[in-house]
């Protein structure tokens, strides 16, 4: 690891997480020299760190202010935010704030499309990457949805890079220049971090600069680019689209996912159900049109994608109550698409279990679509009662101790014709290590429940 020290530039990676493990290895193979800091005594990198590249310095346990005080060059994982006031001194000092991304897209020669969102981003993400390959480009998918960007440089042969970002990953993002992008949605999300809604606005609009194309939502209008008039734009909506636009028409019992007045595709041959969904359809094909993929092969991907999991997955059905694991819905917005989603094609009702680490959220937007479509709500985790009083006036709530209690509670209460869905609302950290764990205790439980 000699050769870590042929630079004279200083760098200090923050954080040694998933992003901060692959910008180490980025760096190291480059033969960069750097040092590693994480607040965690026990970062999830460590042992690959310790492992691997032994040279390498490191401060764990807090943020090592000489080192940050003294480097050129930040880079930062998104799990820190700009603002920590030990990043924001040494940015003052004259030290540059990058991210993973910024890195990433420094090197990349071969285009990009980014992907940004309050909801929907990994599934519009993985949806497209399907649409590509299906046209036989070689496609290279990753970023916030789970393989770092920086891990896909490593291959040789792509046509097409897709990335998910996150509004915590364009913060530190100058020189993205994608192809296509799109904000597909905002809605209020990670708001213990975020100063007001213009703040996460803001950052999420930086994936329009340079862009070559934007792909935007009709019916939000903060998704619409701050861009000059020139840029190629598309939009869509879930209304009759305008002549360029994409957007659903109804014809009788049918919904048609449409391009201006040609019929692309009705939505009873997609597997993805939910107005959202198609929303997100819609997304993917403009966003896909815009790089040069044809429609066919877009369309057949688009009819044979299952979605992903723990987002409105089925679970189990029994009794008439059919059990829905949605553990991604990890804010309100996700929730609420849900509710409405499942709602709609239900004759009975939803008993909605949510509850966790609400981030700061106001869960008053929960209330019209649970007197429309909810029968109970069972509440678990740390910010339960922050939910109850947004909502306890207008539906019966329960509170539950944990997961399993909370299973057996809507098991009492859920009626042939009713769905039992897991849709929090709220992040998973208080209780379980991920979201995906969360999914995954819900599922065994449920299957063990109804056995
Ligand atoms: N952390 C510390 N101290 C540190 C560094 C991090 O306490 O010094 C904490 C963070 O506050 C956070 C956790 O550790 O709670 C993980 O942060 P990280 O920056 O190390 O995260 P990575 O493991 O690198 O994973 C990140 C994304 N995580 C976040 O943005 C929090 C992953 O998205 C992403 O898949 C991965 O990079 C690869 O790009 C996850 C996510 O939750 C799924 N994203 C948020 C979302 O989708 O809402 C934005
Ligand atoms: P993200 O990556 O942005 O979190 P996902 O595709 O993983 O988005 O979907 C997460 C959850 O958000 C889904 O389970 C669903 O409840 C909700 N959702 C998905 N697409 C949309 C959309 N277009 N609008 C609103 N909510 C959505």
């Amino acid at each position: 690891m000699s050769a870590l020290i042929s630079s004279n530039r200083t760098r200090v990676v923050v954080g040694l997480g998933k992003t901060g493990m692959s910008c180490v290895r980025y760096l190291a193979a480059r033969q960069r020299s750097f040092k590693v800091m994480d607040t965690r005594d026990n970062p999830p990198g460590i042992d690959e760190l310790k492992a691997v590249f032994p040279d390498v310095p490191v401060h764990l346990g807090g943020l090592n202010p000489e080192w940050l005080n003294s480097a050129d060059e930040l880079i930062l994982s998104p799990g820190i935010a700009l603002a920590t006031p030990e990043i924001a001194d040494a940015v003052s000092k004259g030290a540059e704030a990058v991210g993973d991304i910024e890195l990433f897209c420094r090197e990349v020669d071969k285009p990009v499309v980014a992907i940004t969102g309050s909801n929907g981003k990994s599934t519009v993400t993985a949806l497209l990457g399907e649409m590509v390959q299906e046209a036989g480009w070689n496609v290279a998918v990753g970023g916030n949805i789970g393989t770092p960007a920086l891990d896909l440089l490593k291959r040789q042969d792509v046509d097409l890079y897709i990335l998910e970002l996150s509004s915590f990953q364009l913060e530190t993002t100058h020189s993205l220049r994608a192809v296509a992008a799109t904000v597909l949605n905002i809605s209020p999300d990670h708001m213990d971090r975020y100063e007001s809604m213009m703040d996460y606005h803001k950052a999420k609009q930086r994936i329009y600069r340079g862009c070559k194309h934007a792909v935007y939502n009709k019916q939000d209008a903060l998704t619409v680019p701050l861009l000059p008039q020139a840029t190629p734009a598309t939009a869509f909506t879930s209304g009759k689209p305008d002549l360029h636009d994409y957007g659903l028409i109804e014809d009788q019992e049918d919904t048609w996912l449409c391009k201006g007045v040609e019929r692309l595709l009705n939505t009873a041959a997609m597997k993805l159900s939910g107005r959202h969904n198609q929303l997100n359809a819609l997304a993917a094909l403009a966003l896909g049109e815009s790089v040069g993929i044809p429609m066919v092969p877009m369309l057949k991907a688009l009819s044979h994608f299952t979605g992903l999991s723990h987002r409105c997955q089925w679970v189990a059905e029994k009794n008439g109550v059919v059990w829905i694991n949605d553990s991604k819905a990890t804010n309100v917005g996700a929730s609420v698409a849900a509710i409405e989603g499942l709602g709609e094609t239900l004759s009975g009702k939803i008993v909605l279990i949510a509850g966790g680490d609400g981030k700061g959220a106001d869960f008053n937007q929960l209330k019209q679509p649970l007197q429309k479509y909810g029968r109970e709500v069972v509440l678990i985790g740390r910010d339960a009662a922050d939910i109850d009083n947004a909502i306890g006036n207008v539906i019966p709530v329960q509170y539950a101790r944990d997961l399993a209690a909370a299973i057996d509670h809507a098991c009492e209460v859920s009626e042939s014709g009713d769905a039992v869905l897991l849709a929090p609302a709220c992040a998973s950290f208080d209780m379980f290590k991920s979201f995906e764990q969360r999914g995954d205790v819900f599922t065994t439980l449920v299957r063990e429940r109804l056995a």
